[in-house]
């Protein structure tokens, strides 16, 4: 089942349309981004939710970046595998994803199992993340989203009915 962060925080109800924006120093290509954008439209078909680019990288609700190792936290990156990401409760907004992965960008699973077993697929992990972000913890079923073990050269991006009703609960 589902599970939230103590305390069960979330984005308030005044604030239900969320601006996120990418780290400037990591120049990440449109194709990168659409991937992010995909990512959170699977959160926002079921919530009153909404997401929108914004390129003002301090006033976003939401801030994305890759980093590597230590970079300001105290959760230092560990390199390949390991930790691949960290996103914080609502409504700190920060995610952060582990630039030393061997992240897999294209949507198409073949590249995934064709390529090395520490090949990382970037979408699923990123609506994991966003799980988070919104208010997610970790849940017990393993077909969900926000179970807590992926097996690499995988992709599970379809939210599973316990991902949408942990969601509808919140918002
Ligand atoms: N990062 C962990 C995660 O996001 C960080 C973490 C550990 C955490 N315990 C937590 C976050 C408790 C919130 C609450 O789960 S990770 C996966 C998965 C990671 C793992 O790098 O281990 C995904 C990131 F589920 F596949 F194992 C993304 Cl999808
Ligand atoms: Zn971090
Ligand atoms: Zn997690």
């Amino acid at each position: 089942h589902y599970t939230f962060f103590p305390g069960t925080p979330k984005w308030p109800s005044s604030n239900l349309d969320l601006t996120y924006a990418f780290f400037p120093g990591n120049q990440l290509t449109d194709s990168v981004k659409a991937i992010f954008s995909r990512a959170f439209d699977r959160w926002a078909a079921v919530t009153p939710l909404t997401f929108t680019e914004t390129a003002s990288f301090s006033s976003a609700d939401l801030k994305i970046g890759f980093f590597s190792g230590d970079h300001g936290d105290g959760e230092p990156f560990d390199g390949q595998m390991g930790t691949l990401a960290h996103a914080f409760s609502p409504t700190n907004g920060h995610f952060h994803l582990d630039g030393d992965e061997n992240w897999v960008l294209d949507g198409d699973s073949s590249s995934l199992t064709s390529s090395s077993t520490s090949a990382i697929d970037l979408e699923s992990v990123a609506v994991h993340e966003i799980g988070h972000l919104l208010g997610l913890g970790h849940s017990s079923v393993e077909e969900s989203i926000m179970f807590p073990t992926i097996s690499s050269g995988s992709k599970k991006i379809v939210l599973a009915s316990d991902d949408i009703q942990g969601i509808q609960v919140l918002y």
